[in-house]
């Protein structure tokens, strides 16, 4: 076919593919959910019912498109990590990033109504995304873990800040004023020694944040079936299937990698 005078300007087109052998991560943020939050009454510190939407919606990005192979989530926050040796859309960057923020966006008010019931959603929410590379299975651990302890840290924050406030009686400034220069332990100390509160209790999916991985599953189903010249009876059949699984346990340490060995392929 003749080619337009027009097609030029496809070469304006700048190349974003991604480094090859680079584990690509995709990282979402929820846009503004300071307010949000605020505007459709999250619980505090925090709302499992926000939580359990951001979850299904990155489960419906990684059932829905390619080559995901790990996906961790907390706050308003979830990262993606496909595979290093994907070829999805040629690596190009924009169309991963793209594709993960749209797919999460439109699940994220697609199931609003199933974590939220008749509580309406207000306005059309939106989220941020990046992409990082990362190069090497511990630049991959390390990111993720980074985000574990951000959430731990945050979460350790909150609960305090909001027993001290709901159960303590302290005004907000009053709270943020107690907490100024602690560290975690005078925190832990806080909640123990005040509020008869063992941090370590505390909900998993709260303190660790939800990590979610493809698992095989075997599932046995009983069919009846009925072979020539015999009589109709059932037969117990097993299939192997892929399956999204939530986690809310420590992804820093060695014992996940080595309970998941699948997850990550060999550096070499
Ligand atoms: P951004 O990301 O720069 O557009 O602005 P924000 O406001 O989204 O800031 P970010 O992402 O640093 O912080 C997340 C906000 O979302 C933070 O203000 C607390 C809120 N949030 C997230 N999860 C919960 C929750 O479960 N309960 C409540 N009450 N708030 C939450
Ligand atoms: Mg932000
Ligand atoms: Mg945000
Ligand atoms: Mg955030
Ligand atoms: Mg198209």
């Amino acid at each position: 076919m003749a080619k337009s005078k027009f097609e030029y300007v496809r070469n304006f087109e700048t190349d974003d593919t991604c480094l090859r052998n680079c584990y690509i991560v995709v990282r979402l943020d929820g846009r503004n959910f300071h307010k949000f939050a605020e505007q459709h009454k999250f619980t505090k510190p925090n709302d499992n019912r926000a939580l359990g939407l951001m979850t299904r919606s990155a489960r419906s990005v990684i059932e829905e498109l390619e080559d995901i192979v790990i996906a961790y989530g907390q706050s308003d926050e979830f990262s993606f990590v496909f595979k290093r040796t994907s070829t999805w859309f040629k690596r190009r960057a924009s169309k991963l990033m793209t594709h993960v923020a749209s797919q999460f966006s439109s699940s994220f008010v697609f199931y609003w109504k199933e974590y939220f019931g008749e509580q309406p959603l207000l306005y059309p929410p939106g989220f941020d995304g990046r992409v990082v590379l990362y190069p090497s299975n511990r630049n991959l651990i390390d990111y993720l873990s980074w985000r574990q302890a951000d959430c731990h840290i945050n979460n350790l924050y909150n609960t305090v800040f909001w027993t001290l406030v709901q159960k303590g009686g302290l005004t907000t400034v009053q709270a943020e004023d107690r907490l100024k220069g602690t560290l975690a332990a005078d925190k832990n100390e806080i909640l123990f020694s005040e509020f008869d509160i063992n941090y370590n209790n505390e909900s998993a999916l709260h303190r660790k944040g939800t990590t979610l991985i493809w698992e095989k599953r075997d599932e046995t189903v009983t069919k009846r079936m009925k072979r020539p010249n015999e009589e109709e009876k059932d037969v117990v059949v097993t299939r192997s299937r892929r399956k999204v699984e939530a986690y809310h346990c420590d992804i820093i340490g060695d014992q996940f990698w080595e309970e998941h060995p699948d997850i990550l392929e060999d550096d070499n």
